[in-house]
């Protein structure tokens, strides 16, 4: 088959093969510049902002894609080569893909060559949303102090190098002061990542920072600045070499960097824009006054979820979530997990059914097309237990109810971070917190509290003597005995409430 590299001037050439931006690219204004252009942006709000640009004939609301840590070079290298073109291939349930490319990202910025060009795009009058992807992790947030970390060597950069900053605070700082000077007036700042009431914690820990950057920013801010909440769903592993060569070989097109995800997609937003917003609720998005019971739902069953099968399945050995997913005793205890452990915190959601929704996500992790890595799922661990499984710990203990599944997962995740497989094979750990963490479990080889005593990530749990019994019983369990033989122990053990 004759192959063509993607990009506008090749793009016809793919219309009877897959489906194509109908619309003038060329006419289309930014209305939103987005900050981490990694596959879930490309599996989601790009997805639907292209469906919507498709449907409505409408010029406004593409999308500049920004791409703002150093490493970030390929994806804009990619992308500015393909004209901001990338195609989506869905994974669907019977092993076909569906494929489409994609053109809401109509234009992209690095951030780290040209500082400045970032903050004036997001003060320019056209841009209304600027919306961010930057992972658990990029909102600087201390579980220990539950404040913004000061610390941080990048922020202190940010405060006193105002207008070549590197982190998203000092952006969007400058870009609102900026704003406030063109006497433009609202914007939104629109979160896309998995931390429950993530626009509450955006405007909070931007709030931190301009109150010691740029404390005359306050009020402008309190005005002028929206941040709603939303919940984001779709799985969206790593591209691998087999995605691009099956998408080239099957359709001609030569993507560099193609966007794999699941067929299943959701987003729940609130609608607290101050600035106007595309008609994404057109195009499959939801819109409610409270997006609280989706958020808990979402991040306390998904994503501890994949959390769990992540930490489990790399100590039994396997590299995708789907192989863990389908091993009965995996899924048991992580049943019993959900039902005795998260359950009941989530009693009070109106309106979700909760065994639907679990038998859903058993079937989502256990798609054997999607192979999503094992590895993806494990990286920055450090900033996804604080909000996928910290708050379910924390609820549950204020009951006095169930924390021992829990309990084995931290014990799990201890000795998953001395770096080997229950085969004696290495483990391919990827943490912000890596050193911190493996020394801590070298010492939790004496004594397992040590682990616990990483305060950033736990808190005061280890002042929890239930929390500690609990936990140092597994750790003990499994090393001795291994992962294998005490999951199995733990489902006989365990009393499912129905
Ligand atoms: C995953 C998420 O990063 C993780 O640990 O749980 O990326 C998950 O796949 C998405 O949130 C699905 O919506």
């Amino acid at each position: 088959m004759t192959t063509y590299k993607l990009n506008n001037l090749n793009l016809d050439k793919f219309k009877d093969k897959v489906a194509i931006p109908k619309y003038n690219r060329n006419a289309i204004k930014t209305g939103i510049v987005h900050v981490g252009v990694g596959g879930f942006h490309r599996a989601h709000e790009a997805l639907y902002t292209d469906i919507l640009l498709h449907n409505n004939n409408i010029t406004e609301w593409g999308i500049c894609g920004v791409a703002l840590l150093d490493f970030d070079t390929k994806i804009y290298n990619t992308l500015k080569e393909q004209d901001g073109l990338y195609t989506l291939v869905v994974k669907e349930l019977d092993g076909s893909l569906t494929n489409r490319i994609i053109g809401s990202i109509t234009e992209m910025l690095y951030a780290p060559e040209n500082p400045m060009k970032v903050i004036k795009k997001m003060a320019s009058p056209e841009v209304k949303i600027i919306s961010l992807t930057i992972t658990e992790g990029g909102y600087n947030y201390n579980e220990a102090t539950g404040e913004f970390n000061f610390k941080n060597p990048l922020i202190q950069h940010d405060i006193t190098n105002a207008t070549s900053p590197k982190t998203i605070f000092g952006y969007l700082t400058q870009a609102l002061k900026l704003r406030k000077e063109k006497g433009l007036n609202g914007i939104t700042i629109q979160s896309c990542d998995n931390i429950q009431a993530n626009g509450d914690m955006t405007k909070r820990m931007l709030m931190s920072y301009v109150n010691v950057a740029a404390p005359e920013m306050v009020s402008w801010i309190n005005t002028n600045v929206s941040f709603p909440n939303a919940m984001v769903d779709r799985i969206t592993p790593v591209t691998s070499s087999v995605d691009i060569s099956t998408l080239v070989e099957t359709t001609g097109i030569n993507d560099a960097w193609p966007v794999v995800c699941e067929p299943f997609k959701q987003w729940v937003i609130e609608d607290n824009f101050i600035a106007g917003r595309p008609s994404w609720e057109t195009v499959g998005a939801q819109f409610v006054e409270d997006v609280e019971p989706f958020e808990k739902m979402k991040l306390q069953l998904l994503n501890a979820g994949h959390s769990v099968l992540g930490i489990l399945g790399a100590l039994l050995g396997y590299t995708t979530i789907d192989e863990v997913a389908n091993n009965k005793d995996v899924t048991t205890f992580l049943r019993s997990y959900m039902r005795n452990e998260v359950a009941p915190i989530l009693k009070d959601l109106k309106g979700v059914n909760l065994q639907a929704y679990e038998d859903s996500l058993l079937e989502r992790f256990g798609n054997i097309y999607i192979k999503d890595q094992i590895d993806r799922i494990c990286s920055e661990s450090s900033a996804k237990f604080p909000i996928f499984i910290l708050p379910t710990i924390n609820a549950q203990l204020k009951e006095n109810a169930s924390i021992k599944q829990a309990a084995f997962v931290v014990a799990a995740w201890a000795i998953y971070s001395l770096g080997k497989d229950e085969n004696g094979k290495t483990l391919n750990i990827k943490d912000a917190l890596k050193e911190v963490l493996q020394n801590k479990a070298i010492e939790a080889q004496d004594n397992p509290k040590y682990f616990l005593e990483i305060e950033s990530i736990f808190g005061k749990l280890k002042d929890s003597k239930p929390f500690v019994d609990a936990y140092t019983k597994a750790y003990n369990a499994i090393a001795i005995s291994g992962i294998k033989k005490c999951v199995k122990e733990m489902n006989s053990n365990a009393i499912n409430k129905e």
